[in-house]
């Protein structure tokens, strides 16, 4: 007889964890449906979304990874053999140990990608190890807007939507109709359905910009031009909150003379909006009370232009009061459930461990330095921020360690939940690195690019089959999430699961008390007061939203508690750059040149449904869909090349070259625009195809040069980098 049920659980193909009720036949999910009991569901969003009804197929796809598998022939041979559990961990710590008693511990870096699984057992894990080396993609997703907030308003901000409220809607570089094709979306559009003003600033007229009231195409890398451009007209005009400015702001003095000469004619000239779009934006966003300011990765990806324009747009928040205010923003605040921080065991992390960094401290915002000279900002107010993600190592100094042994040798790597050779700048270093390794282990659900090169390939347990607790990194009071609806199919395990095993084999036996991921996530929720199980039959913990915060009077001091920074009020002017000897206001950096041999400008990665980054391109619907790597570009630029819709064309950078299919769309010309994250997983698994990485890959165009980063966080460029293309006949 089979055995038949029904279990709560959550959808995990993007960030917002639909709520979904699983129908199970002998420990077997054979169909999903949304459920209205828990959050978050909105029937709307799942009625659009394509990926849910896939979870079935996902979780016992044909190619999936369901065993731990070990190389047999030469790396990327694609030869492979089935072992147990207990041999991978075993042989694994084995060669982890002799690694670290030969070069150090710094001799292991890890690669983390978007966020698909929990972070902070592999964080703990290398705290606990001693290497300063996890790297991700922190330096440009993320991180920016993190550390830049924390450091001008004292802790990063929440930014809101609400139809009723807010009466003025500005995204910077964020599509949310394509990468976020849930709430957000959702509220945008009802937004726009309320007639309330939306201005856009982006080089392409994507779905969002299509509802806007004003869409401002920037030429790709030129945002803090603008953005000192909206400043320079509020501030002349007179269009800022004066009580806010006077009372909750330090240094406008000096940002007024700052701005004086970001003229809309000149901003024209720099940025391609027009001078009067530029007037009648920040008439707008002034204008309209309370105003909120969205930002997405279009800014997060400028190199060192990164910083300026966060901290413009910070100042612009500012400047219209629009800090703490229901409908535009809130200040969150510390979890009542363990922060990430104290997961990662941070506060054990030995000196010279963090000594040890890869950078040798010469970032000066995302390093160790930097993390403990904003957490003195911070603990102001008593809160701390997650560490290891701040100051995560540097991508491109760990592929040259690897390469060339310095600053110190780093010999081998284990990969969670990311594909660097698809996602991380500069195909063919990675591959190199990847190839000149001792050991590569990686935890997947699929065999990809990079799992192809590996000499261990572990099976992860994905959606449904593990629980799931999200929750900001720490920095804000909210978790949401639910239990796993089966038991992980053939010989999957959670990721914790591997690193809590690691840990214990290399004598990290007190660190993980807790045996599996569930008692892991019980425990670090138990602290706010709420059990396991009352979790998942709601879905969410959280408390509501504060506001006004910085005018609550502190009892101790008998003064209003302001803002955790050095002046104790948003700093406009900041004293914290001041004293990194960096720009205390935003400044604009050099672009990269336009050259006759690569005369266009490259956007990188642009979000598109129905993948995710590298993901989903084994689902044959999805590829129906959308089965070609696009690039687009106006109609004005595709005619200068003798190119229509279809047509397929060679784009190439310094770097080199991949293939793409032309499509016309609306944007700024002489701007083309790549999908990132394609590869082929039908092809073949072995070298030399690697399952069609070298085809259509953006990011063998692409570069995250250290030294032409940007100096503070590391940031590289995936937006405004230079190109040329060709048509392939
Ligand atoms: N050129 C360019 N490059 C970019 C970007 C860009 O805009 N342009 N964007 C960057 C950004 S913002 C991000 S976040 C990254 C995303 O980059 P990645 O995170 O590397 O890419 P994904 O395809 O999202 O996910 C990688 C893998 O995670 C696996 N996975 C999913 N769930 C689990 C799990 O629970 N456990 C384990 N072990 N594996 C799992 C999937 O099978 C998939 O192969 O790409 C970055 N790279
Ligand atoms: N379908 C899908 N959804 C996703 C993902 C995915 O891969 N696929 N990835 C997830 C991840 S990891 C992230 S971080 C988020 C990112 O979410 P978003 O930030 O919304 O995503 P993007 O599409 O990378 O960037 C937004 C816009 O920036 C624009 N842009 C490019 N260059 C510039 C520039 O120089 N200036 C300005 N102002 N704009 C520019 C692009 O044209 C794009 O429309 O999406 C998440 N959701
Ligand atoms: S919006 Fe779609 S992909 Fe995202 S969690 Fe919900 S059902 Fe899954
Ligand atoms: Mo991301």
């Amino acid at each position: 007889m089979s055995n038949q049920k029904s279990i709560a659980a959550n959808c995990r193909f993007c960030g917002y964890q639909c709520a979904l009720q699983a129908e199970i036949v002998n420990g077997k999910v054979i169909k999903v449906r949304p459920d209205a009991s828990r959050f978050p569901y909105d029937d709307s969003i799942q009625a659009r979304c394509r990926r849910w009804r896939r979870v079935p197929e996902v979780l016992d796809h044909p190619q999936r990874i369901n065993y731990p598998l070990k190389r047999v022939g030469e790396r990327g041979s694609g030869k492979w053999q089935r072992i147990s559990w207990e041999q991978a961990l075993d042989e694994i710590a084995d060669r982890l140990q002799a690694l670290k008693q030969t070069y150090g511990p710094e001799t292991l870096a890890t690669s983390i990608g978007g966020p698909h699984t929990t972070f902070w057992p592999l964080h703990r894990f290398m705290t606990l190890f001693g290497s300063p080396n996890n790297m991700g993609i922190g330096q440009i997703c993320w991180n920016p807007g993190i550390l830049v907030n924390a450091m001008t308003y004292g802790w990063p901000i929440d930014m809101e939507l609400h139809p009723d409220l807010t009466e003025c809607a500005l995204l910077w570089g964020v599509n949310p109709a394509e990468s976020d094709n849930s709430l957000f979306w959702h509220t945008i559009q009802e937004f726009s359905r309320r007639g309330k003003p939306i201005i856009v600033v982006d080089p392409r007229k994507t779905a969002t910009a299509k509802l806007a009231t004003l869409w401002l195409p920037v030429r790709p890398g030129t945002d803090p031009v603008l953005a000192l451009g909206l400043l320079h007209v509020i501030i002349r005009e007179k269009l800022y909150n004066l009580n806010f400015v006077d009372l909750w702001c330090h240094g406008f003095a000096e940002l007024e003379k700052h701005v004086a000469s970001y003229s809309p004619s000149y901003v024209e000239a720099v940025t391609g909006v027009k001078a009067e779009d530029v007037i009648k934006a920040a008439r707008l966003f002034a204008g309209k009370f309370p105003a909120t300011l969205y930002s997405g990765r279009g800014i997060d990806q400028l190199g060192p232009n990164t910083v300026p324009t966060h901290r413009a747009l910070a100042i612009l928040r500012a400047v219209t009061g629009n800090v703490d205010v229901p409908g535009a923003s809130h200040i969150s605040e510390m979890p009542d459930f363990i922060p990430e921080i104290d997961l990662e065991l941070s506060a054990q992390f030995p000196e010279h461990s963090r000594r040890n960094n890869i950078a040798r401290n010469r970032l000066l915002l995302q390093s160790y330095s930097g993390y403990e000279r904003l957490k003195s900002l911070t603990m102001k107010h008593n809160k701390r921020l997650p560490m290891r993600y701040l100051t995560s190592a540097h991508p491109n100094l760990i592929w040259r360690a690897m390469l060339n042994g310095e600053p110190y040798p780093v010999r081998s790597m284990i990969v969670m939940a990311s594909d660097p050779l698809l996602t991380q700048a500069d195909t063919h270093l990675i591959y190199q690195a990847l190839k000149s390794l001792d050991l590569l282990v990686v935890l997947e659900l699929f065999k990809t690019p990079t799992a192809m090169l590996a000499d261990y390939i572990l099976p992860a347990a994905g959606v449904m089959e593990r629980p799931l607790m999200e929750t900001k990194a720490g920095t804000a009071n909210i978790a949401y999430g639910g239990d796993q609806a089966v038991e992980p199919y053939y010989e999957r395990r959670p990721d914790y699961y591997f690193w809590r095993e690691i840990g214990l084999r290399l004598g990290q036996t007190k660190e993980w008390p807790w045996k599996t991921y569930r008692e892991a996530l019980q425990a670090s929720l138990s602290p706010a007061g709420v059990g396991w199980e009352d979790f998942c039959k709601t879905g969410l913990y959280c408390a509501s939203n504060q506001y006004f915060k910085y005018q609550e009077i502190n009892p101790q001091s008998g003064q209003a508690s302001g803002f955790a920074t050095a002046s104790g009020k948003i700093e406009l002017y900041s004293n914290f750059l001041e004293q990194l000897n960096a720009d205390a206001l935003p400044t604009p950096k050099a672009l990269p040149e336009v050259s006759p041999s690569y005369p266009l400008k490259l956007i990188t990665g642009a979000r598109f449904h129905p993948y995710y980054a590298s993901s989903y391109h084994q689902l044959q619907e999805f590829r129906r869909l959308h089965p070609h790597p696009w690039a687009e570009m106006s109609s004005a630029t595709a005619a200068k090349f003798g190119l229509e819709d279809g047509s397929r064309l060679w784009v190439e950078t310094k770097k080199g070259k991949a293939r793409f299919v032309a499509k016309i769309s609306e944007m700024c010309d002489d701007v083309i625009s790549v999908e990132y994250g394609w590869w082929y997983p039908e092809m073949e698994a072995a070298e030399p195809s690697l399952g069609g990485l070298w085809l259509s890959n953006a990011n063998i165009l692409t570069s995250a040069e250290f030294e032409s980063s940007d100096p503070l966080i590391g940031t590289w460029i995936y937006n405004g980098l230079s190109c040329r293309i060709e048509k392939i006949q």
